[in-house]
């Protein structure tokens, strides 16, 4: 079953990084990564130490923090970013080179033919210097690539048997669930290798996309906490759990859920952002009723609109009551929360009341609550 076995490669530290508002002190970086441990993600990647002085150290840091999770660095496919990567002591490389047309005329100058003579002698510098360690190989901008420059490149680096897992990145979100999905097939069937997914979002298909990938035989999804990175960042770690759950609870089971909201509000913080409102499973609205019919069906069972359970994240639904779209059923279930006994006539006429002035502006709990302990005859005065 393709959701059985699969690992989730957190990023927050490395695409996450590259998110407009995001730098990571060593301590915050520190923090993050002992949240994601506690949550159970198989995998953290981290900056390459390429990039800053301060990034080098942060990987010894988080690596001697003695974690569960794998550490990974990213780095670009050269001999001197290798060498200096495999001197901080991760458990794991990424190695990305750019094979899309845009990308070889502007990144990097090199033909398939140099991509594929480059990758092959970094990999086996890389395993050379270290036999045991997690090496990956991925193309950047995959999916504006030509497919047969694609193939070649695969196969000429699985016929190495030097790398764990190929990489296949939808580095500009352009990608739709069905090429993932064709695209994994079919390096899956080629190879044998394990499959790991990067998804951008610029349209919108990043999770849609990391689930095409796993339902093609992926193993490896790369996620954010928020989904923060480049531009507007890639699959969000909240929305692909809240993905997985939905098609079976017991795919999402092996991670701590309750510490998703921890984890999206540290990011927040640290970003200086809001969770967004409609945010998968922590958004403000995530399991807010409104509607009277919503409210009643909800009330009798809460399966009957909610397909995620707030508890199993540690969260409560609401149910918004001082609306014009109120129902009499919700009035009643917050009477019978205050400990109020009122009948239903009662509570039928205050709903009335309550819909009328929510014409002209809904009412704050306080307010419906007042009507309430004023019909049951315990006089709150609301200024
Ligand atoms: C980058 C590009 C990358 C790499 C993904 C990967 C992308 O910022 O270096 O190595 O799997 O989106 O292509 O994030
Ligand atoms: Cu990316």
């Amino acid at each position: 079953m393709p959701f059985e076995n699969y690992s989730i490669i957190e990023s927050t530290l490395r695409e996450g990084e590259q998110f407009s508002t995001a730098t990571f002190s060593t301590a915050q970086k520190l923090e993050i990564a002992g949240m994601l441990d506690n949550f159970g993600v198989e995998m953290i990647e981290m900056t390459s130490p390429c990039a800053s002085p301060q990034s080098e150290a942060d990987i010894r840091a988080v690596t001697s923090a003695g974690l569960n999770a794998r550490i990974l660095t990213h780095i670009r496919c050269n001999r001197d970013d290798a060498a200096r990567a495999l001197d901080t002591g991760v458990h794991g490389l990424d190695v990305v080179i750019g094979t899309s047309p845009q990308l070889m005329q502007h990144r990097h100058g090199k033909n398939i033919r140099q991509i594929i003579d480059i990758a092959a002698e970094v990999m086996t510098f890389i395993r050379q210097q270290q036999p045991d360690i997690i090496l990956r190989f991925s193309t950047e901008d995959t999916f504006r690539s030509k497919e047969s420059d694609l193939l070649r490149v695969y196969l000429a680096i699985a016929d190495l048997g030097l790398v764990n897992r190929l990489g296949v990145a939808d580095t500009v979100g352009v990608a739709l669930p069905t090429q993932v999905y064709r695209m994994v097939g079919q390096i899956v069937r080629l190879t044998g290798l394990d499959i790991e997914f990067h998804g951008h979002n610029d349209s919108g298909c990043a999770i849609a996309n990391a689930c095409a990938a796993l339902e093609a035989g992926a193993t490896h999804i790369d996620t954010t906490i928020l989904g923060i990175g480049e531009r507007n960042g890639i699959t969000p770690l909240g929305g692909l759990v809240a993905r997985l759950y939905t098609i079976d609870r017991a795919y999402v089971e092996k991670y701590n859920l309750k510490l998703l909201p921890q984890l999206d509000q540290l990011i927040a913080d640290t970003c200086e952002i809001d969770i967004p409102f409609n945010n998968y499973i922590t958004g403000s609205s995530a399991f807010m009723h409104k509607a009277g019919i919503h409210a009643k069906a909800v009330l009798a069972d809460p399966g009957t609109y909610e397909i995620l359970k707030p508890e199993d994240f540690g969260l409560t639904r609401e149910i918004a009551i001082g609306h014009r779209l109120t129902g009499w059923n919700a009035i009643r279930d917050r009477a019978e929360t205050l400990g109020l006994a009122l009948d239903d006539d009662t509570v039928r006429d205050i709903t009335r009341v309550i819909k009328g002035r929510a014409d002209e502006r809904s009412l704050s709990l306080d307010e419906v609550d007042a009507l309430l302990l004023e019909a049951a005859g315990e006089l709150k005065v609301i200024e």
